[in-house]
């Protein structure tokens, strides 16, 4: 075995989008893909020489082979240490975990999160520093950079692979490589925020739960943490054991991907609780008997309800949520007398206002919901945190959503996703709305007087970064909201989305059908962004 170094060339396309590098599985196979992309991290990340890199991902298909390249690079390049999980699998929220609690010089996860697995679908690559959070914006562009202009990178010839199937600790040409149970650390975590008693006693006296891993990586996570240490009834975890396809389905937790669950628990004898994740671990869904979350309520509901967890109580610093999120948790500030921020779409943004003690919460619409705790956000937090809001409580979900409401009005939401849309005809519609949003304030649409509009231009108030054009925002006086914005992560096409949201505070207007609640506004978005026109779509792809 030897260290050599590979002559290449590069590849132009390693935009790092919203997380990181995502592309078809045969993509990444093409001769020194990966392998360009890793040396370009490398090349932009600082002296770690010497130092522990993290190294894990959602157990998808090219996830073991992509390990093995990475391992032997980092040996090649000089890395003192990587913590591995075993077979390779360390959900999002968990190699978070690591690279903070063992003080690493960052972290490489691998995953494509909701995006389907498998040999003709999607992988994904990226980077996380020292805090455990996505890079910030200033090292992916460095990341890019350097992958338009590499010309080598470093490996070893000629090394076996290494054997990730028992924990344990082996040396690759000076470079320590420990495979470390991928649940204990996370789970341990969880056990310090939570008050697990109480939720272990909910549990014995017969309350139910239904958790769809969604065949993908946060099944080893809710098994143990549910069902062994905090006493579900065994199989209250469904499609527990993580398979490289997910098994064939949308590792996203949204009402049309996990429908199992979301069917189950609209029965007359749904479980109390109902949840799901995602692909990596850190999105979440949260239903009740008959009720479905939105995850912007259901970080609204969080923060309302932190002083119920010992852990949380008295200690919220703050709240952000995503800008598309929708204004839910803003009223619950305002109450609380918290300072609230409003985030461009993606978690590396939430990790400055954290890392500087401005918030302790943060969400997304997107099923995204977290805390300082991480620098991701956290699937499994975000259950644990209900559970624990309902141990405390002793109520149902549908008493705290319905009692959330009359004191604070319900924000109607949801998002229409037009997927694989052709891509000149998307940068098109976005360009005319761009266009037009400079001159609609004042301006009557249809019923409603819109107050702004503009392109959403972020300044982050720790290290005043800019980051232009996050999407377009059309708000009404009524506290209506249009956003428009083009999906990051997609790896077809171009995904466009519109995210809707409709603010009510009439005690007897709080149960409308969604859709039928914010029909006005989805009407007056098409018309303004001519997206029938533009597109030749009538229908949206997914509505979540
Ligand atoms: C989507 C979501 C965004 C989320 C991102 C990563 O991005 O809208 O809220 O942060 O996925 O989620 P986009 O650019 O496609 O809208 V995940 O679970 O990858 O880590
Ligand atoms: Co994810």
């Amino acid at each position: 075995m030897s260290l050599i170094t590979v002559e290449t060339t590069p590849y132009t396309d390693q935009k790092p989008g919203t997380s990181g590098l995502r592309k078809k599985v045969t993509h990444f196979q093409q001769t020194h893909y990966l392998e360009n992309f890793v040396q370009a991290i490398f090349d932009s990340i600082g002296d770690y020489k010497g130092k522990t890199l993290v190294v894990g991902g959602d157990g998808r298909f090219y996830n073991l082979e992509a390990i093995q390249i990475i391992l032997k690079m980092a040996a090649a390049n000089g890395f003192g240490k990587v913590m591995v999980g075993q077979n390779g699998i360390l959900s999002t929220p968990a190699a978070s975990v690591l690279i903070r609690k063992y003080q690493s010089f960052g972290g490489i996860i691998l995953s494509a999160s909701h995006n389907p697995g498998g040999p003709d679908e999607d992988f994904g690559i990226k980077y996380n520093t020292a805090n455990g959070g996505p890079a910030a914006e200033k090292i992916t562009d460095a990341i890019y950079a350097h992958s338009q202009q590499i010309e080598q990178y470093h490996t070893l010839k000629d090394s076996v692979d290494i054997d990730l199937t028992q924990p344990g600790s082996v040396t690759l040409e000076g470079m320590q490589i420990e495979v470390i149970n991928s649940v204990s650390d996370y789970a341990q975590l969880m056990s310090e925020l939570f008050d697990f008693d109480a939720i272990k006693k909910m549990f014995s006296s017969g309350f139910s739960l239904c958790f769809d891993a969604m065949h993908a990586v946060t099944g080893p996570y809710a098994i143990e943490i549910l069902e062994h240490r905090l006493g579900a009834a065994s199989g209250s975890v469904i499609n527990g054991i993580p398979k490289m396809d997910f098994g064939g389905g949308h590792p996203d937790p949204n009402l049309v991907h996990a429908h199992e669950l979301a069917e189950r628990m609209f029965l007359d004898n749904a479980p109390d609780f109902g949840a799901a994740s995602d692909g990596d671990g850190d999105r979440n869904m949260i239903l009740g008997k008959n009720i479905f979350v939105t995850p912007s309520d259901s970080l609204a509901i969080i923060t309302a309800n932190a002083d119920k967890i010992p852990s949380y109580k008295g200690k919220i610093l703050g709240v952000a949520r995503s800008m598309p999120t929708s204004q839910a948790a803003d009223k619950v500030a305002e109450k609380l007398a918290l300072e609230c921020y409003e985030t461009p779409t993606g978690w590396k943004f939430f990790g400055n206002l954290m890392d500087a003690d401005k918030v302790t919460l943060c969400g997304e619409e997107s099923f995204g919901t977290g805390s300082s705790h991480i620098r991701e956000k956290d699937g499994l937090w975000a259950v644990l945190f209900w559970l624990n809001i309902l141990a405390a409580r002793k109520q149902s979900v549908q008493q705290i959503v319905q009692e959330h409401w009359q004191e604070y009005g319900r924000n109607y939401y949801s998002r229409h996703d037009y997927e694989a849309v052709d891509s000149a005809a998307a940068n098109q519609l976005m360009a005319i709305l761009r266009e037009k949003v400079t001159t609609l304030s004042g301006t009557q649409m249809g019923s409603l007087t819109v107050s702004y509009s503009d392109d959403f231009c972020y300044t982050d108030p720790v290290d005043q970064s800019v980051s232009e054009h996050q999407g377009i925002r059309i708000g009404f006086t009524d506290g209506s909201r249009m956003v428009f914005r083009l999906s990051g992560t997609g790896t077809s096409g171009a995904t466009i989305r519109i995210y809707y949201e409709y603010y009510e505070t009439d005690p007897d207007k709080m149960s409308q059908d969604t859709q039928q609640a914010l029909d006005n506004i989805i009407r007056l978005s098409l018309e303004v962004s001519q997206l029938k026109e533009l597109t030749g779509r009538t229908e949206p792809t997914v509505i979540t």
